[in-house]
């Protein structure tokens, strides 16, 4: 996702956190961020570019090899991780890393960070797909102007959708999902998005459960968008003209929708022990 979409997640987590979560993301979390995980979401694409953060660059996606244009959609940790990490390994060792005592409080803000991003990335389906590069090597036509499938998902249908619906804001827009979450048409499927969520489990040496198991679940739910929508559009016709985007854009409320209130769930089950 684009900025605008790891903030939403961002807000959206911060809505649901309990008070042992909410403690350590205000003594741990960069000061610079307020205690907010809306703005500290993007900081991880903000540095990937940076020499010194290059290493973190497969950590944003899983290259899923698949075929979702025969309808084959897959993800397999051995097939798909490359030997440099991606998104899967990336949140195992950031969840064990944010609980790690003997680390600083340095480490253990950016591991914050790390998760907020990653928990987020996992949630868009081109971020869980090798073809096409994710999708960044197809071009599109989008609202008028020349685009690439994956830029569309991550942002361009984002920022439409913010400019027609939500007064360009994406607090106001989070709310909106964080009621909806609550008391609306999303609140019967929330318990499902974190069936897995049981992080002090998974990170249990003594458990059979792997580390991996939950980024698994989770990325293997985005990459099924893969067969299910993200590639069926009108090839040559713009993305708004058809209703490729008016389509999309209940698939992105529901994954923002998830992101957020999964990453609320992960912290409350490291800090409060309890989801
Ligand atoms: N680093 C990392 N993950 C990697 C590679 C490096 O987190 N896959 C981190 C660990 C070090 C820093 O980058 O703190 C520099 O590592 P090194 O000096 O070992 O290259
Ligand atoms: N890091 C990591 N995995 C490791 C070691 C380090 O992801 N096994 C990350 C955590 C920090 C960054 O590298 O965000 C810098 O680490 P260090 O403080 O060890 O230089
Ligand atoms: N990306 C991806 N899968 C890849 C390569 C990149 O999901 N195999 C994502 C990361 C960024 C976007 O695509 O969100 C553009 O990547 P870059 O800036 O590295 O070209
Ligand atoms: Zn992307
Ligand atoms: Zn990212």
């Amino acid at each position: 996702w684009g900025n605008d979409g790891h903030e939403t997640i961002g807000y959206i987590a911060q809505a649901f956190l309990t008070s042992g979560a909410l403690s350590f993301v205000q003594e741990y979390l960069d000061s610079s961020y307020d205690g907010q995980l809306g703005p500290a979401a993007i900081w991880a694409d903000s540095v990937k570019y940076e020499k010194a953060y290059e290493w973190s660059q497969p950590y944003h996606f899983v290259d899923a090899m698949d075929s979702p244009l025969s309808g084959s959609c897959s993800v397999e940790e051995t097939r798909d991780c490359g030997s440099d990490g991606c998104i899967l390994t990336a949140i195992a060792n950031y969840t064990k890393r944010i609980t790690e005592t003997s680390l600083s409080k340095t480490q253990r803000d950016e591991a914050l960070k790390f998760l907020t991003h990653f928990l987020g990335d996992v949630t868009q389906p081109l971020h869980c797909e090798n073809y096409e590069v994710g999708g960044n090597d197809i071009d599109v036509t989008f609202n008028g102007d020349s685009d690439n499938l994956h830029s569309v998902w991550d942002t361009g249908m984002i920022e439409l959708n913010l400019k027609a619906n939500y007064d360009n804001s994406v607090t106001e827009y989070a709310d909106a999902l964080v009621t909806r979450i609550k008391s609306g048409d999303l609140k019967s499927q929330a318990p499902s998005w974190i069936s897995c969520v049981n992080p002090t489990e998974k990170l249990d040496s003594r458990a059979t459960i792997s580390p991996l198991e939950c980024p698994i679940e989770w990325a293997r739910d985005s990459n099924a968008y893969d067969c299910s929508y993200v590639f069926r559009y009108t090839k040559g016709s713009d993305l708004v003209k058809t209703s490729y985007y008016t389509g999309a854009i209940p698939i992105i409320d529901v994954q923002l929708a998830k992101g957020g209130y999964r990453l609320a769930a992960w912290l409350n089950t490291l800090f409060d022990g309890s989801s």
